[in-house]
């Protein structure tokens, strides 16, 4: 099935938060924002600025009617700043004008005098001085300390990987309007209307029920909208509330990307032990998560690099141990790997500096220790469906890894200042929220009198085909044509209680609670038709929008026996939930089940590099990855080749830069690189593993949406081993994004 969304896309006639008629009365907020990253406010003079042409009025911390809080996991995050500042960027007041022009002209006029204190960017500062946001957390397994007296040899060293802007193309934004009785109605651009509903009525002091938050699409979120979204409704929602008009805020490019969090930073140190024959019997790491200046997600995202510690390897004996940092950054949220492609960069840094010391292959080492059926994850979940061994051997069969990597070393050998590096990026990524209590979901689905069917998810359309998905679903599951469908807008009134459209899972989660829903309803017209019929109910089937008896046609067709239906006055609604069985997890043991399942796969990344400049080309990259038994391929295939830019750019260009002062200094696209049609593979092949699926994933076709960033990272691997064939006795530093002034160092460094 094509994408739904494709047309409209195309077209322009999707609709997006800034394409909402603007009703009348409407005012434009705008944030105004700290020019400090850590300072005391000692007075803010908004006079001249509420005197200016087109203001209607500036709202600050004292017009809160409930709480100034928007902290997610821990209550730590004002929404406007009251007397001190922690990031740069921060929100102190909203101007409310009668034009976004007008909104920024007043908001030059605002004075502040601030005493700046002292400002922290650096985890491992933060560290030191005892600034975490919660205590640090260890997973462990086996006996770490005594097993490296037995290694034949240790590696230790520092691995660092730098932020992410998420550049989702539309901005943050948001339109709140009252309705009657005290009612308010927010349109945000968020992958958490819940969030955003809770949020706002503790803000606000009103019961959630008198907040409804309807979202219909994303241009994007890549999960800068699954916490972060939500300042900006509630800003909207604040101001709504106050002058009782219709409020929209929509974010500009540069204010998206000074406000708000991003990837984390990390700063981690890592020890690896080896046998004699390569063999990985202990592993021990220290992560610096750089969590920024208030929780928003990080303890979540910090529990996931613990759970991707080890990637796809089985390693006997396991400590890693993670500190949550506060510093003085935005505070860093969720994006597309949350925290796994964090911890997986290590443990390949110590591999890769394991290989080079031995002089021997990087994929001699993670091959001998690929993930097999039975092993135990330091987290205690027994693995079972492995797909580590089997993606790797399909791919380097299927691709001839010898071949690629005889390719590599002939052009080497025929060229002096250009030369080819190729690397293995095994992937084994686990799916469901890590935290057990958030994998549900619930759908609703109406048949209408005349056939047509509405369904409504939980789940948020932000790119990934979502609704497409959701459509596919319900034809396959009515056993009817997709055309009778029509997906709703997210809505937090017709669906309650959602998790945010994330951690992959949104497809499953919301699938299998629609297909229950529907079931219901098909059990119901099932009924009918027996009666109907006069037929046994062993002897009824419902395929192509005709029931069968006994296997053949019958004349009662599906929007006969809706009529029917409907005429006896049988239900044709269904309201479902759907809660994932099997997971659990104890925090206080640091052991349990947390996922569903695991996707796995293998990536084969060549690089050239350009050694006078050091600039260099992905020249390719060769995938076998595990769909299960991928529903929609077309879109799959989407958010591999998505996903592995995205990782691609995270390792290789996108530099996040801070100044001393906390000031971000990649502020725009002219600063901040990100892949383009240039810096893209010249060539993706992507094989789809030949499986069963698993049975939690929808149709049994596994969540797609966060693993395949993680084939990205071989490229700081292929690009470190084209630079060790230009110059053997290169330093390699694990410091990502490995950018081309890097590599041009690396080039001719010691
Ligand atoms: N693809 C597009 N086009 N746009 C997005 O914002 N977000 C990613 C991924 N793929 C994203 C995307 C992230 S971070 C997640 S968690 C998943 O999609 C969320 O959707 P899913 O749960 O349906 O896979
Ligand atoms: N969000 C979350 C996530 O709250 N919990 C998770 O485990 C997760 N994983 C990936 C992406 N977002
Ligand atoms: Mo994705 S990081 O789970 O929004």
């Amino acid at each position: 099935m094509k994408n739904i969304d494709a047309v409209g896309h195309v077209r322009g006639e999707s609709i997006y938060v800034d394409d909402i008629p603007v009703r009348v009365g409407t005012l434009f907020a705008l944030a105004y924002c700290s020019s400090s990253a850590h300072a005391r406010i000692n007075r803010v003079d908004y006079s001249k600025a509420e005197e200016a042409e087109g203001i209607h009025r500036i709202i600050t911390h004292k017009d809160i009617p409930g709480e100034n809080q928007i902290g997610g996991i821990i209550l730590d995050e004002p929404l406007l700043a009251v007397d001190e500042i922690h990031f740069w960027g921060q929100p102190i007041a909203i101007i409310l004008a009668e034009s976004e022009y007008l909104a920024r002209q007043a908001r030059k006029l605002i004075e502040i005098d601030v005493e700046e204190l002292h400002v922290i960017t650096n985890p491992r500062e933060a560290r030191k001085q005892n600034k975490l946001i919660h205590p640090p957390r260890t997973f462990s397994i086996g006996d770490v300390d005594n097993t490296f007296n037995k290694c034949a040899h240790i590696f230790e060293g520092r691995a660092d990987s730098n932020g992410q802007e998420h550049l989702y193309i539309e901005t943050q934004g948001a339109y709140a309007y009252p309705g009657e009785n005290d009612k308010l109605f927010i349109v945000s651009s968020t992958q958490g209307p819940t969030a955003v509903q809770r949020t706002a009525a503790r803000v606000l002091s009103v019961p959630m029920h008198q907040i409804e938050v309807d979202v219909t699409r994303l241009g994007g979120g890549f999960g800068g909208k699954e916490d972060q979204a939500t300042s900006f409704a509630v800003m909207v929602a604040l101001a709504s509330k106050i002058t009782k008009r219709p409020v929209k805020y929509v974010v500009h490019r540069m204010d998206d990307m000074k406000m708000t969090g991003k990837r984390h930073p990390y700063s981690s140190d890592y020890k690896i032990g080896l046998s004699e024959d390569y063999k990985i019997l202990a592993y021990e790491a220290t992560f610096h998560q750089n969590a920024g200046a208030a929780a928003d997600l990080s303890p979540a995202v910090l529990e996931r690099t613990l759970f991707h510690a080890t990637n796809a390897y089985f390693i006997p004996n396991v400590k890693v141990t993670a500190y949550s940092c506060k510093t003085n950054l935005p505070p860093n949220t969720a994006f597309r790997g949350f925290g796994g492609p964090q911890g997986m960069f290590v443990i390949e840094s110590a591999i890769q500096h394991a290989a080079r010391s031995l002089g021997v292959k990087k994929r001699t080492i993670q091959h001998i220790n690929l993930l097999d059926n039975g092993n135990e994850f330091p987290y205690g979940q027994v693995v079972d469906q492995c797909q580590a061994k089997t993606s790797w051997n399909e791919s380097n069969e299927k691709f001839n890894i010898e071949k690629l990597e005889f390719g590599v070393l002939k052009f080497n050998a025929e060229n002096k200042l250009y030369k080819k590096g190729i690397a293995c990026m095994p992937i084994c990524f686990g799916i469901s929220f890590t935290n057990t209590m958030m994998n549900n979901a619930r759908a609703l689905v109406h048949v209408y009198q005349d056939g047509s069917v509405g369904i409504s998810t939980g789940g948020v359309e932000m790119g990934q085909g979502l609704n497409t998905k959701m459509v596919q679903v319900t034809a396959e599951a009515f056993n009817i044509s997709a055309k009778r469908v029509k997906i709703e807008t997210t809505n937090t009134t017709r669906i309650a209680n959602t998790s945010p459209s994330a951690a992959s899972a949104t497809s499953d989660l919301n699938g299998k609670a629609l297909q229950k829903a529907i079931r219901s309803i098909m059990t119901r017209l099932l009924l009918v038709a027996r009666q109907e019929l006069g037929v046994e109910y062993h002897q009824l089937d419902f395929k192509n929008e005709h029931i069968f008896i006994d296997g053949e046609k019958s004349d009662l067709h599906w929007e006969q026996l809706i009529s029917i239906a409907h005429q006896q006055r049988v239900n044709l609604s269904e309201h479902a939930h759907y809660a994932t069985p099997i997971i659990h997890f104890d925090k206080s043991k640091e052991k349990g089940h947390p996922f569903a399942y695991h996707v796995y796969g293998n990536s084969i990344t060549t690089v050239t590099v350009d050694c006078l400049r050091g600039i260099y080309e992905i020249d390719d990259v060769k995938i076998v990855h595990d769909f299960g038994k991928s529903m929609n391929m077309d879109v799959d295939l989407g958010q591999i080749e998505g996903g592995l830019v995205q990782g691609i750019g995270w390792m290789t260009m996108e530099e996040l830069a801070y100044g001393d002062d906390g000031r971000l200094l990649s502020n725009a696209l002219s600063t901040y690189k990100i892949p383009d049609i240039y810096s893209v593979p010249k060539t993706i092949d992507v094989k789809p593993l030949k499986t069963d699926g698993h049975d939690l994933a929808i149709l049994k076709s596994k969540a797609v949406g966060e693993p395949p960033l993680m084939y990205g990272i071989g490229a700081y691997f292929a690009i470190q081993n084209a630079v060790l064939a230009f110059n053997p006795n290169a330093n390699l530093v694990f410091d990502a994004p490995f950018t081309p002034e890097k590599v041009l160092l690396a080039l001719y460094g010691e």
